[in-house]
């Protein structure tokens, strides 16, 4: 994998950076996206010690945006090995009779088309490759319900779609394409669906032990490295406290 360049969405937190920070010490060049300049700059500065990175600052739901970006990308990093389509979030938990239509565009805008304005653009060159590895973060809410997770659980399993369409579609073009599907990890994921709520962000966490961001980055890494005509179609991680989504063993 040295010297291969993977672009990463959602890069400046979470599962995103860390994933970033775990493949900048095993020599893979990086595309570090997000929306916050300052911590694009911090992560360049950071990880440009180890290996060739350049940030890209867009919104995935704006789809001139990602596609200029793109685009305009350095002759050094025309070529992408790795799309890992992270960037995502959820917003807001509630019954869907008191669901907010604003909370709905944003999750099915970022989670579902978001996903595939930035394949769109990136499948192509792929092709013209005839190789590549498409990496696209689904969640268990993508393999089963829970209560007031409706939209979000919706966009999930909208990806757990495209993840499948996405395979059957690229097979014969020697491209990898796979699913990695967490459960709870301990990133700012709750504090934006609780709109900056730390305190009841904070409680989501507590009382077990959660699957931390690195645990989540390593996995990706394993996927990444295996042999190239080994394909991990779907893969489900949760932390050993977690059976579902509803089943927690907190203290
Ligand atoms: P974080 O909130 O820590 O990170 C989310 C990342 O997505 C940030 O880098 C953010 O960057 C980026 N992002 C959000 N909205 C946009 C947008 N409109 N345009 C561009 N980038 C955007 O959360 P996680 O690391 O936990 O989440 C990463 C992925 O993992 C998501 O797809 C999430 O659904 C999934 N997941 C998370 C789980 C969890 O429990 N934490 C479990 C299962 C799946 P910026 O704000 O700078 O744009
Ligand atoms: C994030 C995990 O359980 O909050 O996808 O839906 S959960």
């Amino acid at each position: 994998m040295k010297g291969k360049t993977a672009f990463i969405t959602g890069a400046t937190s979470g599962i995103g950076k860390a994933t970033a920070t775990h493949f900048a010490a095993n020599g893979i060049n990086l595309i570090l996206c997000g929306r916050r300049q300052d911590r694009l700059d911090a992560l360049q500065a950071a990880l440009s010690k180890h290996v060739q990175v350049h940030t890209l600052n867009f919104d995935v739901r704006d789809k001139k945006e990602v596609q200029q970006a793109i685009a305009g990308l350095p002759e050094d990093f025309q070529q992408i090995d790795i799309l890992i389509n992270n960037a995502g979030n959820a917003h807001g938990l509630d019954p869907i009779q008191d669901g907010s239509t604003d909370d709905w565009d944003a999750m099915l805008d970022i989670n579902v088309k978001g996903l595939l304005y930035v394949s769109d653009a990136i499948i192509p060159k792929m092709i013209r490759a005839n190789s590549g590895h498409i990496i696209n973060i689904g969640s268990t809410a993508g393999k089963e319900v829970y209560p007031k997770g409706n939209v979000y659980c919706a966009s999930k399993h909208a990806v757990d779609a495209i993840n499948q369409g996405m395979r059957l579609d690229l097979n014969g073009y020697n491209i990898r394409v796979g699913a990695v599907n967490p459960g709870m990890v301990e990133t700012e994921f709750s504090e934006v669906r609780f709109k900056g709520d730390a305190d009841k962000a904070g409680k989501v966490y507590q009382g077990f032990k959660p699957l931390q961001a690195k645990d989540v980055a390593d996995i990706i890494h394993f996927v990444v490295t295996r042999p190239y005509h080994v394909n991990i179609a779907d893969l489900v991680v949760m932390s050993v406290d977690q059976a579902s989504s509803t089943v927690v063993n907190k203290a």
